[in-house]
């Protein structure tokens, strides 16, 4: 039997937020950084996640030398915690600079600045002990689709991301698509926008994706497809599990809150594509309710990992023979009630 994989967890500061939304302020107080890292330890996850400004705060006012002094202090913190950081990004959706796009702005200098910042956070993924950088482009797309030429933003990204290929030969970018939010419409939609744009950097090797399953549901897709399909690559470097009803703004739910079965299904193609076996993380990158009380803040992370492993119960324990079975005897509706009754229990 193939040795069995043992998953390590992983969320980011911004997993603990403090509960604002377009309509309302937050509803929790906000805390320091130390009390996350506690809180993450308490929990026992294995490495967090950051943004180049969870890392350094107020970075656009920092100088290289005090990115670098503050960067080493955190990692001396994290390394003293025993806890690993899995990932940094850049956060180029916050800055007046970037109000009409980062890498893809019609205006060169937010082109310039977009560019030099995502370098200094790979200086800071180097200080960190990462060699992931992980690009949500947030505002690569249009509200107006006349008011960007699609093409030319297609080579304005190629353009940035070989800017950061050649900057460090050891950087991989991991692409993470999402179809909307902020956007009307986004430039690199899904998994295989991501792909096929790698491919047309200097070094499609070392560009690659991180799937959530929240972005994947709102184009439409299934995260357990998108899974198979960047592991068919071996490019799936990182993964945001989370949940989302339906087509509406993004969640960012507990895993499979929503559809135990789709999330049971992402669980089966992690199994089948040995997900973690290169030291890759389960990251959650889930929310809690607006609602939830400060004694509760972090259900939401402990109740991801909890159905997380229970799911992963249910997939090593599924009767694949007599799925192949029904399968072979094209009894898809013994098959469809199999799996229902696997998930509730009942064999
Ligand atoms: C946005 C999102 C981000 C990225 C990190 O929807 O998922 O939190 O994961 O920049
Ligand atoms: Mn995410």
């Amino acid at each position: 039997m193939a040795k069995q994989n043992r998953y390590r967890f992983c969320f980011g500061p911004w997993n603990l937020s403090e509960g604002q939304d377009p309509y309302g302020p937050t509803t929790r107080p906000a805390q320091t950084f130390d009390w996350k890292l506690d809180q993450l330890k308490a929990l026992g996850f294995d490495a967090m996640m950051f943004h180049d400004d969870d890392a350094v705060p107020d970075i656009d006012g920092k100088s290289d030398s005090q990115i670098r002094s503050e960067t080493r202090a955190l990692k001396k913190r994290l390394d003293d915690s025993g806890v690993a950081a899995e990932m940094v990004a850049p956060r180029l959706w916050f800055s007046p600079m970037t109000i009409d796009g980062a890498y893809t702005s019609n205006d060169p200098k937010a082109r310039k600045y977009a560019i030099e910042r995502s370098l200094r956070t790979i200086d800071i993924a180097n200080y960190l002990g990462t060699n992931i950088l992980v690009l949500w482009l947030a505002r690569e797309g249009t509200y107006l689709r006349e008011s960007k030429n699609g093409r030319r933003s297609i080579d304005l990204l190629v353009e940035a991301f070989d800017k950061m290929l050649a900057y460090d030969k050891r950087i991989r970018l991991a692409i993470e698509p999402k179809p909307n939010e902020p956007m009307d419409h986004a430039y690199l939609p899904t998994i295989g926008h991501a792909l096929a744009v790698a491919q047309l950097t200097r070094d499609p090797k070392r560009v690659g994706c991180l799937i959530e399953s929240a972005h994947a549901i709102l184009a439409g897709l299934d995260p357990a497809d998108e899974i198979d399909f960047a592991m068919a690559f071996n490019k799936l470097w990182s993964l945001h599990l989370n949940d989302q009803n339906g087509l509406k703004f993004d969640q960012d739910k507990p895993f499979g809150s929503s559809n135990l079965r789709v999330a049971f299904n992402q669980l089966r193609a992690l199994e089948r594509n040995s997900y973690g076996k290169n030291g890759e993380y389960i990251c959650f990158d889930v929310h809690p309710f607006r609602p939830t009380k400060v004694e509760h803040w972090m259900a939401h992370l402990d109740n991801s990992r909890r159905t997380f492993l229970r799911l992963l119960e249910k997939a090593r324990s599924f009767d694949e023979k007599r799925a192949q079975q029904l399968v072979a005897d094209r009894n898809y509706a013994a098959l469809d009630q199999m799996v229902l009754e696997h998930l509730m229990g009942r064999d």
